[in-house]
């Protein structure tokens, strides 16, 4: 099969730790919010996962996550496309769905605090992130922020998971903006944070994450083990949606 990157562009992921590519998937953009607006209908009686948070203008879905087994198109979106080819190329061997969740952000939804992916993902050493963005993607309405380079370790964390103080206030935070279809890759190191949706409409986006076919197939586990820890998890301030505390949501 032939390769989708180029080397050149496999070379600026592994020194930036991310790289936003345009035209790869196998669904329209239009064809793509049909597939995600469905799975928001669904409600919470299955074995997928929904999260909700309170905003200004009432309570509002946050997440869905376990979603590909009951969505033919997102399962061949996200297992069987370029996607995870690319996430394969990226990886240095062929990539195995590790989890995937939709982010809603819908008006007023919220950020999430600058984080590393890597500890909220047990069993899995190499790990990619990626996030295809279903509406376009702003400062306004919370893009992604990221820290270009700084994959190299785990940072100095805070009592949350989250980056500690002092190493937020050291890293050069720069706006990576999607339009609607544009997919960006980043390494389970690659620091990254999200602000509120302040803008008048949704910003939704898809988060497949790949591990690397040499750790196995691990994704029955990491929700076995998700379900179980949200079963027996505590009342907080913030919304639990990870098994870090990134989200900035407060509890519905
Ligand atoms: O969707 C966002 O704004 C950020 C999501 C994120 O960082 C995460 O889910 O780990």
């Amino acid at each position: 099969m032939t390769a989708l990157l180029t080397s050149d562009q496999v070379v600026s992921y592994r020194e930036r730790g991310w790289i936003l590519l345009d035209g790869l998937l196998e669904l329209s953009p239009d064809a793509l919010r049909d597939a995600v607006d469905e799975v928001a209908t669904w409600g919470d009686e299955g074995e997928w996962m929904n999260h909700y948070e309170m905003t200004d203008y009432g309570r509002q879905l946050a997440r869905s996550e376990n979603f590909t087994p009951f969505s033919p198109a997102l399962f061949d979106l996200l297992r069987t496309g370029a996607v995870a080819r690319v996430a394969g190329e990226l990886l240095g061997e062929a990539a195995l769905l590790y989890k995937e969740k939709i982010n809603y952000k819908l008006i007023g939804g919220a950020g999430f605090s600058p984080h590393q992916d890597q500890p909220a993902y047990p069993y899995v050493t190499s790990v990619l992130s990626v996030m295809i963005a279903v509406d376009d993607s702003t400062v306004e309405n919370g893009c992604l922020f990221v820290a270009t380079a700084r994959h190299q370790e785990l940072l100095a964390q805070d009592e949350r998971g989250c980056l500690a103080p002092e190493v937020v206030a050291d890293l050069e935070w720069m706006p990576v903006e999607l339009r609607a279809g544009q997919t960006l890759f980043f390494h389970s190191l690659t620091p990254h944070r999200s602000g509120p949706n302040l803008s008048t409409k949704n910003r939704r986006a898809l988060y497949p994450t790949y591990n690397g076919i040499s750790e196995g197939d691990l994704r029955d586990a990491y929700y076995a083990t998700k379900k179980d820890i949200f079963a027996h998890s505590e009342a907080s301030d913030r919304v639990q949606l990870s098994l870090i505390g990134d989200f900035e949501g407060r509890p519905a």
